[in-house]
């Protein structure tokens, strides 16, 4: 009898807490259902911060002031805020691996080259896939990561499968360990014939080798290796994947540099989709880069994070917390709090050459906001003494899909087509290097 009333206060109890959790997961920000806006006249009302105001408010009219004042405390927001800070450049050693001098049907040289770097805590190494025209002295070179192993880009068996862990894709990859049947499934996204053809090197890296993409609460990879390193820099101020990405190619671009058959001074980083972030972020802080090329980057890349349209802050931070630093989930749902937009980090490659690409079945990347951030990024290439997109002023239209923009020191393109990266896209950036690198 006298266990009758405790069992139903027990399940009362029970019903009450499952109704409250039930309310706070429907409602509690960030945790509600995410439904992506893609209507411009829902776009929340906004006011860019300004390229060229000092956080003070002081105009910047100088190129002096610029490289002394506005783009430190532009870099430095972008740091404490969106990505984290990395430690201070660590020495690389290097080994070559492997050798074919009959690649890319028969116009490269191809080698595997290990760069190893590390700190007290440990080392991490990444295997550059590097192809070189024939017969060329010291070639101009493209840098980039892959998502799927190198030799996911080239289906010649005699490249080295990748041993690391990878994400795991229906058909490809099981057990994030990638097999003989993953060799050469992204091929199309790196066409090295075509790039060797136009006298430039190809160097690539599997992501993975530098920072496996999942949520380990930043230990493992390049933030384990390094942790001593980044030992003192505040919680909130962590280095996330994408800063590890970018600090793992600058440490390519220090290998490059002492490469016989690369010129390092002619190095243009590339990144599509996450990698796209990570090759801006990677151009704004290693000014060693002398082009850097966006495909596709979206939020938290090229497009302005204000118009909250397609994938947000609050969203991107939901499905990868370990892409940014703990800072940046502030601003969740509260882009107009954050001290900084993306228009600002293109303006930090200023005045080196930029390439901003877009697709047009890609809005979740809100290819307007990809674009709109470029003609933004303008002002500061002109303060800079270049011509920025190439004519008087920046274009005040959206060019019409596949009509690239790129006879300046900005380029821009809305490709038809899905999220990828295809030959259209690299005969732009081809074009487009020949002048700028
Ligand atoms: C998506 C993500 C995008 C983009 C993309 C990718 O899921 O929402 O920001 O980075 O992944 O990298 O493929």
């Amino acid at each position: 009898m006298s266990t009758q009333p405790s069992k139903m206060l027990l399940t009362l109890k029970l019903i009450t807490v499952g109704v409250l959790l039930l309310a706070f997961t429907a409602t509690a920000p960030g945790q509600a259902k995410f439904v992506a806006n893609y209507d411009e006249s829902k776009i929340p009302e906004y006011q860019l911060p300004p390229i060229l105001t000092s956080q003070s408010g002081q105009p910047i009219e100088s190129a002096e002031q610029w490289q002394n004042q506005r783009r430190p405390e532009l870099l430095e927001l972008f740091t404490t805020q969106v990505y984290g800070r990395a430690p201070k450049a660590v020495a690389i050693s290097s080994k070559l691996i492997r050798t074919s001098m009959d690649a890319a049907n028969g116009k490269a040289i191809r080698r595997e080259v290990d760069v190893t770097f590390g700190g007290e805590s440990g080392s991490v190494t990444m295997r550059l896939l590097i192809y070189t025209p024939k017969n060329a002295i010291k070639s101009p070179a493209f840098l980039g990561l892959n998502f799927q192993g190198n030799h996911s880009i080239d289906p010649d068996p005699s490249i080295s499968l990748s041993d690391r862990w990878m994400r795991n894709r229906e058909g490809i990859t099981e057990n994030n360990r990638a097999d003989e049947s993953s060799r050469g499934v992204a091929a199309s996204r790196w066409p090295a014939e075509l790039i060797v053809d136009h006298g430039f090197a190809l160097v690539t890296i599997y992501y993975g080798d530098i920072d496996p993409d999942f949520d380990d609460q930043f230990s493992n990879g390049i933030h384990g290796a390094l942790a001593t390193e980044a030992s003192d820099i505040p919680a909130d101020e962590k280095w996330g994947s994408i800063a590890g990405w970018a600090y793992g190619l600058s440490r390519a671009l220090d290998y490059l540099e002492t490469d016989s058959m690369i010129d390092g001074s002619r190095v243009a980083v590339f990144g599509h989709s996450r990698l796209g972030k990570t090759s801006l972020w990677a151009g704004a802080n290693d000014p060693r880069f002398k082009m850097v090329i966006s495909n596709n980057s979206g939020c938290g890349g090229a497009a302005l994070s204000r118009r909250a349209i397609g994938e947000t802050i609050g969203r991107i931070n939901t499905s990868f917390p370990h892409w940014f630093c703990d800072n940046y989930l502030k601003y969740n749902e509260n882009e107009n709090s954050c001290p900084v937009d993306q228009h600002q980090l293109l303006a930090l490659i200023a005045p080196r050459a930029l390439y901003v690409a877009s697709a047009t079945g890609d809005q979740w990347a809100d290819p307007k906001g990809e674009f709109l951030a470029s003609t933004e990024a303008d002002a500061a290439y002109r303060l800079l003494g270049t011509q920025g997109f190439g004519s008087s002023h920046p274009p005040a239209n959206m060019p019409e899909a596949d009509q690239a923009i790129r006879s300046g020191v900005i380029g821009y393109h809305l490709r038809t087509g899905k999220h990828d990266v295809t030959t259209y896209d690299w005969e732009q950036y081809l074009e487009f290097a020949k002048r700028n690198l």
